[in-house]
């Protein structure tokens, strides 16, 4: 059954608040699917990264650029997440494939993420503008306070960008504006089911509290961006290549093996920022 598409309602409240979530996106076996493939998949486990959160506990990610035809390829391109996407950001340009990051929050090590907004590391890949990006989080397991879910400022992507320095082996957002934004804005806790996925703005702060509970905390973050939207320091080449749209049962009908990228982010590689004045092991996430 064809999911409806974002109402002019949803759509608005994503402007009004940075981020709308939508339920039950993806269904129990499209998930099971690809949880399944997560967590056997060598090509996952092979190109993982470990970050550093400010306690030393180890942030786990798998990013890739290119969408290929494999289920994770096919699950970024389909018909749903695409459409959607496009109605979220402010071009009528083609929606193109940034990156996706398979993030692997394991029980009682997956590490923090600071307050930040994508962006914060994104204009040093010098995107133009940060309405024309969006990243889309589909939960795989569920999400809750225990295992450390999302927390985002709502209305925060008004604010604008503002600064980032190094916190631990990531970047985080100048603590005074966000210690100001708390004061007058609402932070939310976004709790997810397997299947429900957020479309957040660029500009949108969030963060995350480390996983000390027994259960796994995973999920897909894609990131997408409008062909118009140029990037002056950025070394991939499918942030501006138009998404080549599959229909939405590739998911479950089209054979296929795990991710089967051959542009995944080595950590030494660093491809967007070793010309900025960024260290060398931050890397553009
Ligand atoms: O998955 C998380 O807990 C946070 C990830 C995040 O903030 C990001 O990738 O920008």
């Amino acid at each position: 059954m064809k999911i409806p598409p974002l109402s002019s309602e949803e759509i608005e409240s994503y402007h009004r608040n940075g981020f709308v979530i939508r339920r039950n996106f993806f269904n129990d076996e499209e998930i099971s699917k690809l949880y399944k493939i997560s967590i056997e998949d060598d090509a996952i486990s092979k190109n993982a990264l470990d970050l550093n959160d400010q306690t030393g506990k180890k942030t786990k990610l798998t990013l890739w650029f290119t969408p290929n035809n494999d289920t994770f390829g096919y699950l970024t391109r389909c018909e749903r997440m695409i459409e959607n996407v496009a109605l979220l950001l402010d071009s009528d340009a083609p929606v193109c494939h940034f990156h996706s990051k398979l993030m692997q929050k394991e029980p009682r090590v997956g590490g923090a993420w600071e307050w930040h907004q994508d962006y914060g590391y994104w204009y040093k890949n010098q995107f133009m503008f940060p309405d024309q990006l969006i990243s889309v989080m589909v939960a795989l397991t569920e999400a809750n306070k225990g295992n450390g879910c999302l927390q985002v400022i709502k209305g925060s992507h008004k604010l604008g960008r503002v600064n980032h320095g190094f916190a631990g082996e990531q970047v985080g957002a100048d603590m005074v504006f966000v210690e100001n934004a708390l004061k007058t804005m609402e932070l939310v806790y976004v709790e997810l089911q397997p299947g429900d996925v957020l479309f957040f703005h660029s500009n949108l702060l969030h963060r995350s509290e480390a996983n000390l509970s027994d259960a796994p905390r995973w999920s897909l973050i894609s990131c997408y961006n409008s062909q118009s939207n140029l990037a002056y320091n950025e070394k991939s080449t499918s942030y501006y290549t138009p998404v080549d749209i599959v229909p939405d049962e590739a998911i479950l009908r089209w054979q296929a093996a795990g991710v089967s990228s051959n542009d995944f982010l080595k950590k030494e590689e660093d491809p967007a920022l070793k010309e900025t004045g960024w260290e060398k092991d931050v890397i553009s996430i």
